[in-house]
């Protein structure tokens, strides 16, 4: 909460000296004050010829936009234009000059073809041509980092059936998502996420302690308990905290992206979002929002073929998410979510033009949700086992780098043994101490919100007590009232 608070305060004072500073430099800002005074001391005469003048800046400097406005609305700048007649070519529109066609043509629904899926290794993880730039330190990290949220995913969701915690929601089948798009970036660059993104932590530092005392809302937990399960956030690593209402993350990370630029920093934002949540209004919004503010941000959609049972026949006609970018005047590509050295080129090359173009990217990557939807959910009601088999062995993406790794000699059987049991060790250890460690105490639940709460606030932490008191056994015996 203060960590947004924070950002909301930085980015409000960057826009308005942002745009304090535009106005400066266009000569407004005498213009701006004057309107501010006393109108009846201004002759409008006077009015107008500050208004002229102000108006000249513009005319005099036509680059002072260029980079930020198409040039259509000035139809006498165009040569082999005619705009007044019968014999008119093209149509001056703001966008740019749109040619008339004596043809009645729809534009068709769907492409000729479906936009390809960029992909580096094989299904066999061989190399499909050429050579790659990745090193063994960084390769070798990705495959610990996927392996190791591989099994995190199995132990938490085995305490979840045991009863120990809440909830809780796997990302096997995306690893390469996670830690490949990860790798790719900085830490300076800001992420907010969706839910299936915990990799992104992981790479990033995120200890399997910190996921342990999350997942059991122990005192130790940054957020104190107060969130579900799985809803991860890391103020020192960037990471927003995980907000459940899909999509509602993809606007923030605009405004965030819009605070870099404003700061004239060297990162951008990176938003993580599924097939289900580009079928949210606020995916629209945020990706012409971010067209339009030129904000460096990457909207990485894991495009998953399920929305919880929603399959993505169900969402859209349009060939998936990534024709959308176009529609907005953002740059995309498609990409085969389950190869961890084309997301990891794909997201490297989209950072870089992000931050050195100042644009927003987006990146589809075609994967497949292999766990059920969370803990709540039975996938096998709605779907094939078999298309949930294929997925899991034959494309699994772990599997697949683990080849490449081993055919560049750095891996091997024993590496990969010494692995799994010291992670499954560490893991079964940070359970078990983030299940001994005490609840937060109560009071906790009511603060960091209000300065001074209010007294509604006040009389539920009253009923909650008294609550507790009365019906002990519908509460942990080690919370602290
Ligand atoms: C605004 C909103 N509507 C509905 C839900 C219920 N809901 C939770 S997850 C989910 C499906 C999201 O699917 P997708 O974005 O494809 O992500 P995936 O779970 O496949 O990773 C829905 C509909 C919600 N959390 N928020
Ligand atoms: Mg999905």
């Amino acid at each position: 909460m203060g960590f947004m608070a924070v950002c909301v305060r930085q980015s409000r004072n960057n826009i308005i000296n942002h745009v304090k500073s535009k106005m400066g430099l266009l000569g407004l800002t005498n213009l701006s004050s004057s309107l501010n005074n006393d109108h009846s001391t201004l002759s409008t005469a006077s009015l107008a010829k500050d208004l002229r003048n102000q108006i000249s800046v513009f005319e005099n400097n036509p680059t002072l936009y260029r980079t930020r406005r198409f040039e259509s609305t000035k139809p006498h700048q165009r040569s082999g234009v005619h705009s007044n007649g019968a014999s008119s070519q093209f149509l001056d529109f703001p966008g740019g000059q749109v040619a008339f066609t004596p043809e009645m043509r729809f534009i068709s629904e769907s492409p000729k073809e479906r936009i390809p899926c960029y992909r580096v290794l094989d299904d066999d993880g061989q190399l499909i041509q050429g050579s790659i730039d990745v090193g063994k330190e960084i390769a070798v990290k990705m495959y610990s980092d996927m392996a190791t949220l591989q099994t995190m995913d199995t132990i938490f969701y085995e305490a979840q059936r045991q009863g120990r915690i809440s909830f809780y929601l796997t990302t096997i089948g995306e690893e390469a998502i996670n830690i490949a798009s990860a790798a790719a970036l900085t830490i300076d660059d800001f992420v907010v996420p969706q839910y299936r993104e915990p990799g992104v932590l992981l790479w990033r530092g995120f200890t399997l302690q910190q996921f342990a005392n999350q997942c059991f809302s122990n005192k130790d937990d940054d957020c104190r308990g107060r969130q579900m399960p799985i809803h991860y956030g890391s103020k020192k690593l960037n990471y927003f905290t995980v907000a459940s209402t899909i999509a509602s993350q993809l606007p923030h990370a605009v405004g965030v992206a819009y605070s870099l630029k404003m700061d004239g920093k060297d990162a951008c934002a990176v938003t993580y979002f599924g097939d289900g949540g580009s079928s949210e209004g606020d995916f629209h919004a945020a990706l012409n929002f971010a067209a339009v503010t030129e904000a460096p941000v990457l909207f990485i959609c894991r495009n998953n073929g399920w929305a919880i049972s929603t399959p993505t026949s169900d969402q859209f006609r349009s060939d998936g998410i990534v024709v959308r970018g176009e529609a907005y005047g953002v740059r995309s590509i498609r990409v085969d979510g389950n190869d961890t050295l084309a997301l990891y080129s794909t997201v490297r090359a989209a950072r870089e033009m992000a931050i050195r173009e100042q644009r927003p990217i987006l990146v589809e990557a075609l994967t497949y949700r292999v766990g059920h939807h969370s803990t709540s959910d039975d996938s096998t009601k709605y779907r094939p086992v078999d298309e949930i088999e294929l997925w899991r062995s034959a494309r699994d993406p772990i599997a697949r780098f683990r080849k490449w790794i081993e055919s560049n000699g750095w891996w091997s059987g024993e590496a990969e043994s010494e692995l799994r049991s010291n992670v499954r060790k560490q893991l079964l250890d940070a359970i078990q101490v983030a299940e001994r460690t005490e609840k937060p105490p109560l009071a906790d639940i009511f603060t960091d919100v209000y300065d001074v709460p209010p007294s509604n606030l006040s009389e539920q932490e009253k009923w909650l007590r008294e609550t507790i008191k009365i019906h002990p056994q519908d509460y942990p015996s080690d919370f602290t009232l």
